[in-house]
C-alpha cells in the first residue's frame, strides 16, 4: 500500500499541475470537506491513489483512509482523462465495501439451490472442493466444461491466464449486452486496435450526437463532460443531439431532435447524401484514405434523401439539410458522437457505420477538434506508436489453446449443423473457432476482431445442449437479474442437470450469488490490485493502477489470490503460471518496462509519458527505417507488409512515402466491408438483410412500422447516480433514485387516460427480425409499474431505467425495513461494522409509506441479438400499455 500523508500528496498533485500545465487544479482544490458528520483529520489520514470501480469509466481517484477505514473518495488530478473530477457514484465504493450485505466469508448452500440457506465454510474446504471438480475435468480431457463467465474484469489478463492455463476457451463476457454493436463498426472502419475512439471534443466546434447520453452515462462520459462544457463556453462549440427522450444530454444540448427509435442510420445517410450533393465532402482525404470510390458512394446515397429520412425518423428534412451543412462547414473541427442509443438496434451496426462515415466524408479523422484515435493499449501495441513501452503479463504466460478445427476431437463433439458451418468457414475463422459458447458460429463478427462473446445466448445455448457444463463460475456478473429474459438465466442456473456446480465470486449477496452452490467473497475495488488502461481523450496514452487502500474485510480475498490458489490445487502444470506470493508482485512485473519506478507509480496512481506529441494523424506518420527493414510492398495496392510472407500489413505507400495508415487489412478506412456479406453467406442470413450489407445501409426495424395505438417502443436508460444492476444497494445512490417509473409524453398520457402516479400493465412481445425466437406470438413477459408524464418524450416511446427492482442485495436495494436475511445466514456479521441507516432509515420502503424499490424489467425484455455481431437490441422492444 502506498502511504502518503496529505502534505506529500499535495506535493505530487502540485507538481503535476505544473507539469501538465492545463489541469487548472490548485493544491487547495484537491479535497473539499468531508460530507460525513465527523470531519476527517487530514494530518493523520493517508491518501492513496487508485482507480474507481463505480462504473466502466474507471477514473483515477484518491481515497482517504483514517483508522484503517476508507472515509472519502476524491478525484486524482493526475488522471489526464478526468483532470481530477469524479461523479457522485465514486463514493459508492465506500458504500459497497462496508455494506451490510457484503459477503466476507466463503459460503456453501445447505438447502436446495436458490433456497437461500447457507453455511459458512473455510477457504480450504471451498477451494479443495472446486479444485477437485475442475481437476477431474482436466484429467478426463474435457476442460471446456469449466465455464468462467464474467461481467466486468479489470484484472488485465489475469482471469484469461487462468482459463488458458486450465485449457478452457469458455471465458465468457457480456460484451453483447453492453457495446458490441458499436465496437464492431469502429473496428471494421479503423482496425482492431481502435475498438474505441477519442473525439477531440475539447477543440471541436460541432458535435453531432446520435443517442449517446454522454452527460450522465457513456464509458468516457466523465472524461468528456468538462471538455464539452469548456468547448461550448469558451469557443461557442455546438452540441446537437438526436434522442428519443429528454435525457440529461439532450436537455443541455444546443439542439435536441426527437427521433423515432432505430432510425439514426437514415438520418446519418441523409446527411451524407447532403454533404456529397453539396460538394462539401473532403475529396482529397476520401481519395487518400477511404477504401471505396466516392463516385460509388454518391450513387449509393441517392435514395437516402432528407425527405426519406424525415419520413423514417420524424426529424425534418430542413433540419437534416441544415445540420449536415453546418457539420461539414465546421470541418475538420467537428465530430460525431454515438453510443448505445444508435447501435443497440437490429439495424444498429449499420447505423453506426453510417454515422462513422460522416467523419470520413468531411475528413476530420485524426485532426485537432475532430474524430481522433488514440491507441489505448500500452501493452502489445499493434499500431506501433513510437516510444510507448510494451507492458505485458509476466512470463511464463500459458500457450495458446487449440482451435476446434475439422479433424480435432472438439470439432467432432459439435452438432452436425454447426460442424457443417464451421467446416465451410474461411481458414482465418477456423483458426479462431472455439465452440459455440465462446465463438458462436452464427455470430462470426462477434469474434472476428476479438472475442466479444454473445452473453445473452449463453444460457439458451447451455439449455439446448450446445455445450455441456460441469463447473460454472460467475464473477462480477449480474445475469440472473440484468440479462434480457433474465428468467432464462435463472431457469438454467437453477437446473442442476444443466449446471451441476455453480461458484459465484461476488462482493454482495446478489441474485446471481443466490443461485450458487458456493459463494467466494472477493475483495472490493478498495481492497485489491488491478491494472488499468483506457483510451485517452487527452490523446496521450496513459496507464494507472488500482491498489488496495485497506485490507479485505473478514475473509474476503482478491480474485487473483483465489484463482492462484485454485491453480495450485488443480496442478498439472497450471500452477507454474501463478508463481507469485503477493498480487502486487504480479502487477509490478507487468510494469517492468515503464520508465517510472514501481514506487513512484504507486505514489501517483497514474503514469503518462511527459512531453509526448498528441496522437493526431497517426495514420499520416511515416514508418521508421527500423520497421521498414525486411518489409515487402505490394506493387498494386501499396500495402507494406512486415515481411515477404505478406501476412501482416504494417503500412501503406502514399505519394512515395511509407505511412502507417490505419490498422485495417487495406491500411485504409473500411467504408466497403466485405465481411458483412461474407459472414451472412456463411450463416445463412439472406443478403437482403440490412446486416449483410457491405456499404452502410438503412432498413426500418421490422415490427416498428405499424404500431397500434396502444403499442409503444419500450426503451431503457441509465441514471447518472446509478450503475447497472449493482448500485441500488449503495445507500446514498438509492436514497436519490430508488424507483424506475415509466416516462411517457403528456400527449400519450392523455390518450391512454393516464396521469403521473398511475400504474400501467406492460406486455412485451417477441421481436420480428431474424433473431432468437422472433415472431412467436406469446409475449415475453409482463410487468406493472407507475408512469410519469414528461414533456419532451417521443409520443411512441416508453422509457424506463433498468437499475431498480432487486429482490436480493439486501434491504437498501429491496427498499424494505425488515431485518437482513443475509445477516441471519452469517455471511458477513459483525465485521462490516453495521450501519445505523440500514434497515431503519429506508424511508422509501412501502412499509414507510414510500414508493418502494421499483420493478425488475429485464425479465420481460426479449433476448434479441443483432445478426452476425450479436449485440443485444435493448431499444427495439415493442410493448402494449394499459392502465392497470
Ligand atoms: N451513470 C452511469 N454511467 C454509466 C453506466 C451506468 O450504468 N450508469 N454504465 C456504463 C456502461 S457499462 C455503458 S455501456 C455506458 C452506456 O452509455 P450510453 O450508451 O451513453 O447510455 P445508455 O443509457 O446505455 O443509452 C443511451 C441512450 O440512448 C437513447 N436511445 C434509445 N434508443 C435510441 C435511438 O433509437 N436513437 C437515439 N438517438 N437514442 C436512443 C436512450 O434514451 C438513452 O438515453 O455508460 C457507462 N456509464
Ligand atoms: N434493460 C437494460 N438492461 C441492461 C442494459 C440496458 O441498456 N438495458 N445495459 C446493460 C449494460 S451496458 C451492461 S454493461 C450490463 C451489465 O451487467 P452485469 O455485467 O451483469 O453488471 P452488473 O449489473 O453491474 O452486475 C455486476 C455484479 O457484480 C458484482 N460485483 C460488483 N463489484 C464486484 C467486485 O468488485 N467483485 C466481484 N467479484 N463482484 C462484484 C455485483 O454484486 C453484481 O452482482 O447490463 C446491462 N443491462
Ligand atoms: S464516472 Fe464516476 S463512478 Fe464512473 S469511474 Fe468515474 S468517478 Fe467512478
Ligand atoms: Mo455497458
Amino acid at each position: 500500500m502506498a502511504d502518503l500523508t496529505r502534505r506529500e500528496f499535495l506535493q505530487i498533485a502540485g507538481g503535476a499541475t505544473a507539469a501538465v500545465g492545463m489541469l487548472g487544479v490548485r493544491p487547495e482544490d484537491v479535497h473539499a470537506e468531508a460530507s460525513d458528520a465527523s470531519p476527517i483529520d487530514y494530518e493523520r489520514a493517508r491518501a492513496v491513489p487508485t482507480i474507481c470501480f463505480g462504473c466502466t469509466t474507471h477514473c483515477g481517484v484518491i481515497g482517504w483512509v483514517e483508522d484503517g477505514r476508507v472515509r472519502k473518495i476524491e478525484g486524482n488530478p493526475l488522471d489526464p482523462n478526468t483532470r481530477g473530477a469524479i461523479c457522485s457514484k465514486a463514493n459508492g465504493m465506500i458504500s459497497y465495501t462496508y455494506a451490510p450485505t457484503r459477503i466476507v466469508y466463503p459460503m456453501r448452500r445447505v438447502g436446495k439451490r436458490g433456497e437461500g440457506k447457507w453455511e459458512r465454510i473455510e477457504w480450504d474446504e471451498a477451494l479443495d472442493e472446486i479444485a477437485s471438480r475442475m481437476k477431474a475435468l482436466r484429467d478426463g480431457g474435457t476442460p471446456e466444461r469449466f465455464v468462467f463467465h464474467y461481467g466486468r474484469d479489470k484484472t488485465k489478463g489475469f482471469t484469461k491466464r487462468f482459463t488458458d492455463a486450465f485449457g478452457t476457451p469458455n471465458r465468457l463476457n457480456r460484451r453483447s449486452i453492453c457495446s458490441s454493436n458499436r465496437r464492431a463498426p469502429l473496428m471494421s472502419f479503423y482496425g482492431r486496435e481502435f475498438e474505441w475512439e477519442s473525439q477531440d471534443v475539447e477543440n471541436t466546434q460541432f458535435i453531432l450526437n446520435f443517442g449517446s447520453n454522454v452527460m450522465e452515462a457513456h464509458q468516457g462520459g466523465l472524461f468528456m463532460v468538462k471538455r464539452i462544457v469548456d468547448a461550448r463556453v469558451e469557443r461557442g462549440a455546438k452540441l446537437v443531439t438526436f434522442e428519443v427522450r429528454p435525457s440529461a444530454t439532450a436537455s443541455v444540448s444546443d439542439e435536441f431532435h426527437l427521433v423515432k427509435p432505430g432510425t439514426d442510420g437514415a438520418i446519418a445517410l441523409a446527411m451524407a447524401h447532403v454533404i456529397v450533393r453539396e460538394g462539401l465532402a473532403n475529396e482529397a482525404f476520401w481519395k487518400r484514405w477511404a477504401n471505396h470510390p466516392l463516385e460509388n458512394i454518391r450513387k449509393h446515397l441517392e435514395p437516402y434523401t432528407p425527405a426519406f429520412a424525415e419520413r423514417e425518423s420524424g426529424v425534418s428534412a430542413a433540419d437534416i439539410e441544415r445540420l449536415a451543412v453546418a457539420f461539414a462547414k465546421a470541418a475538420p473541427r467537428c465530430c460525431t458522437l454515438s453510443n448505445r442509443g444508435s447501435a443497440k438496434h437490429y439495424n444498429g451496426v449499420q447505423a453506426d457505420r453510417a454515422i462513422r462515415m460522416l467523419d470520413v466524408l468531411v475528413g476530420n479523422v485524426g485532426e485537432p477538434g475532430g474524430f481522433c484515435l488514440s491507441s489505448p493499449r500500452m501493452w502489445k501495441n499493434r499500431y506501433g506508436q513510437e516510444g510507448l513501452p510494451v507492458v505485458d503479463q509476466p512470463a511464463p504466460a500459458p500457450g495458446p489453446l487449440e482451435p476446434w478445427k475439422p479433424g480435432t476431437r472438439m470439432f467432432a463433439s459439435l452438432p452436425a449443423a454447426v460442424q457443417e458451418r464451421v467446416a465451410a468457414f474461411p481458414e482465418d475463422w477456423q483458426k479462431r473457432y472455439f465452440g459455440e459458447l465462446a465463438t458462436p458460429s452464427e455470430y462470426p463478427l462477434s469474434w472476428h476482431w476479438y472475442p466479444m462473446r454473445v452473453g445473452q445466448l449463453v444460457y439458451p445455448y447451455i439449455r439446448e445442449g450446445r455445450q455441456k457444463v460441469e463447473v460454472y463460475m460467475s464473477y462480477t456478473l449480474g445475469a440472473a437479474y440484468g440479462y434480457p429474459e433474465a428468467t432464462v438465466a435463472r431457469e438454467v442456473l437453477r437446473d442442476e442437470t444443466l449446471i451441476p456446480f455453480h461458484v459465484a465470486i461476488d462482493i454482495s449477496y446478489s441474485e446471481q450469488a443466490a443461485l450458487a452452490d458456493i459463494i467466494l467473497p472477493d475483495a472490493t475495488s478498495l481492497e485489491r490490485w488491478d491494472a488499468h488502461s483506457t483510451n485517452s481523450y487527452d490523446l496521450v496514452p496513459y496507464t494507472g493502477i488500482r491498489q488496495p487502500l485497506v485490507e479485505p474485510l473478514g475473509e474476503a480475498r482478491p480474485v487473483q489470490i483465489l484463482l492462484r490458489d485454485l491453480a495450485r490445487r488443480v496442478g498439472g502444470g497450471m500452477e507454474h503460471h501463478f508463481d507469485f506470493d503477493r498480487v502486487e508482485d504480479y502487477y509490478r512485473a507487468w510494469y517492468e518496462n515503464l520508465p517510472v519506478s514501481w514506487d513512484e507509480l504507486k505514489r501517483r496512481g497514474i503514469w503518462q509519458e511527459a512531453g509526448r506529441k498528441k496522437d493526431y494523424g497517426l495514420h499520416e506518420r511515416e514508418l521508421p527505417a527500423t520497421e521498414l527493414q525486411g518489409s515487402a510492398t505490394d506493387a498494386e495496392t501499396g500495402i507494406i507488409y512486415r515481411d515477404g510472407a505478406k501476412k501482416q500489413a504494417i503500412g501503406i505507400r502514399v505519394d512515395a512515402k511509407a505511412l502507417r495508415g490505419f490498422d485495417t487489412p487495406t491500411r485504409k478506412i473500411t467504408i466497403h466491408e466485405p465481411l458483412f456479406p461474407l459472414a451472412a453467406r456463411h450463416t445463412g442470413l439472406p443478403l437482403d438483410d440490412v446486416n449483410a450489407k457491405a456499404l452502410p445501409e438503412y432498413q426500418p426495424i421490422s415490427g416498428h412500422e405499424d404500431l397500434a395505438d396502444d403499442e409503444f417502443i419500450l426503451t431503457t436508460f441509465k441514471w447518472n447516480v446509478h450503475t447497472q444492476g449493482r448500485s441500488t444497494y449503495w445507500k446514498h445512490q438509492a436514497e436519490i433514485v430508488h424507483t424506475n417509473d415509466i416516462f411517457l409524453s403528456p400527449e400519450t398520457g392523455r390518450r391512454l387516460g393516464l396521469e403521473t402516479g398511475d400504474e400501467v400493465t406492460v406486455v412485451v412481445r417477441r421481436p420480428r427480425g431474424r433473431t432468437y425466437r422472433s415472431g412467436e406470438d406469446e409475449p415475453v413477459g409482463t410487468f406493472r409499474n407507475r408512469v410519469r408524464l414528461l414533456n419532451g418524450m417521443h409520443a411512441k416511446v416508453a422509457a424506463c431505467s433498468h437499475h431498480a427492482g432487486h429482490w436480493e442485495h439486501g434491504p437498501v436495494a429491496q427498499a424494505r425495513t425488515e431485518e437482513d436475511p443475509t445477516a441471519r445466514a452469517g455471511m458477513s456479521a459483525e465485521l462490516r461494522g453495521g450501519d445505523p441507516d440500514v434497515p431503519e432509515r429506508i424511508w422509501w420502503a412501502k412499509s414507510e409509506g414510500g414508493t418502494g424499490g421499483g420493478v425488475a424489467i429485464n425479465d420481460a425484455l426479449p433476448i434479441n441479438p443483432t445478426p452476425l455481431v450479436g449485440g443485444q437490441c435493448w431499444f427495439d422492444n415493442v410493448c402494449t400499455l394499459r392502465k392497470a
